[in-house]
């Protein structure tokens, strides 16, 4: 089955729930495989279905054993994907969750497609209650929205990249689930942005590691709910001397802005979001959660009011040729500055 990976992810997710749309309702009797691997429904829908974006294979989310021959399995659940990889640990309720996508984990829209697929599949399963986002590839969290997806595309692509990004920070601004940030290397615009849409920061204490919305620095502008997200983390006037420069904060600086919560040794990094994850998941879910949504809800509130009207504008500024020039060149700079 063919299509844009945003409709096959709106395809998949409604078969799943057995909606309108999306056909079957969910089957009353479960196959012996599925009931023991117990997998959440999402999964098992999305498996079946075979209507995953064609990007990504079939998401595997079968027990990963972990541990040697003869002790007892950890009680662990992996899926993956192209993208991201995931690793739920049933017993403390906390998944891993990894980007994967050299060079630089740039947020293309197969890229938020599978990062809003497996941020569904984990807030619908009830054995996760908190995931720690971090990255594989070496000295690099992520570079942000892939700019080839807003260069030299038609006006329908635009639309549906922009709707992508929106729905993935949606998901992630929104989520139940305790989110922290595992920052091991660079974090530019969009890639800032996931770590902002995070319960908690924690970055590897290298220098040579920058954060920060930097889209000026490009000549295109941050929109409101990227601002909205930055001014609820560090404040109003720290969030418009940095918009307004594009600032990359290094790691040091971004810790005195409280850009981030703290800075620890890289290889101490995952260690550490571990204990912070323990510490949050410590108190009870529904009232953190009332907590959350009363914290967030106005900005994520303003974005589902005005969601057509900023696709309609995104799609205005970014087909400028003006702007498309300014990317074109960013774009030359990246490159020239590798030789
Ligand atoms: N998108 C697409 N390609 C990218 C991106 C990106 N964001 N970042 C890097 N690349 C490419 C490079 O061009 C290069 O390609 P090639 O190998 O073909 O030459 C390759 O990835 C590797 O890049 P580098 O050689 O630069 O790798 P380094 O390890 O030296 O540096 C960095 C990694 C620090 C991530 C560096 O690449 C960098 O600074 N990249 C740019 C990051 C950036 O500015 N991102 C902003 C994206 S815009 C955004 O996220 C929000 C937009 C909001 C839009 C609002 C409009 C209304």
């Amino acid at each position: 089955m063919g299509g844009s990976p945003r409709a096959r992810h709106r395809r998949a997710v409604c078969r799943w729930r057995g909606g309108a749309r999306g056909g079957a309702a969910p089957p009353r009797t479960l196959e012996p495989r599925q009931k023991m691997a117990a997998a959440p429904i999402l999964a098992r829908r999305i498996a079946r279905s075979g209507v995953l974006p064609l990007c990504c294979r079939p998401p595997s989310w079968d027990r990963a054993p972990r541990q040697p021959l003869g002790l007892p399995l950890a009680p662990c659940r992996a899926f993956s994907n192209n993208k991201i990889q995931v690793e739920l640990d049933e017993s403390s309720g906390v998944a891993m969750m990894k980007f994967k996508s050299p060079p630089v984990n740039s947020l293309s829209l197969d890229f938020l497609t599978e990062f809003s697929i497996s941020l569904e599949k984990l807030e619908n399963d009830r054995a996760c209650r908190g995931v720690i986002i971090t990255s594989t590839i070496p000295k690099i969290f992520s570079s942000g929205l892939d700019i080839m997806e807003m260069c030299g595309k038609n006006m329908e692509h635009y639309g549906e990249f922009w709707r992508a990004v929106q729905e993935l920070w949606l998901r992630l601004y929104g989520s139940n689930m305790v989110t922290v940030a595992a920052i091991n290397g660079s974090s530019p615009a969009g890639g800032c942005l996931i770590a902002l849409s995070c319960d908690y920061r924690i970055m590897a204490e290298n220098p040579k590691f920058s954060i920060g919305l930097n889209e000026a620095q490009l000549g295109i502008v941050a929109p409101f709910w990227f601002k909205d997200t930055f001014v609820n983390v560090v404040g109003h006037r720290i969030a418009e001397r940095s918009l307004q420069l594009g600032s990359l904060h290094p790691a040091p600086e971004a810790l005195k802005l409280g850009l981030v919560d703290e800075l620890v040794p890289e290889e101490k990094l995952l260690e550490k979001a571990s204990a912070i994850m323990a510490r949050w998941l410590a108190l009870p879910d529904h009232a953190r959660q009332l907590t959350k949504s009363m914290m967030r809800k106005a900005v994520l509130d303003h974005l589902v009011a005005h969601r057509e009207e900023d696709i309609k504008n995104f799609i205005n500024f970014i087909s400028k040729e003006s702007i498309q020039k300014s990317l074109r060149m960013y774009m030359e700079m990246l490159k020239k500055k590798k030789s």
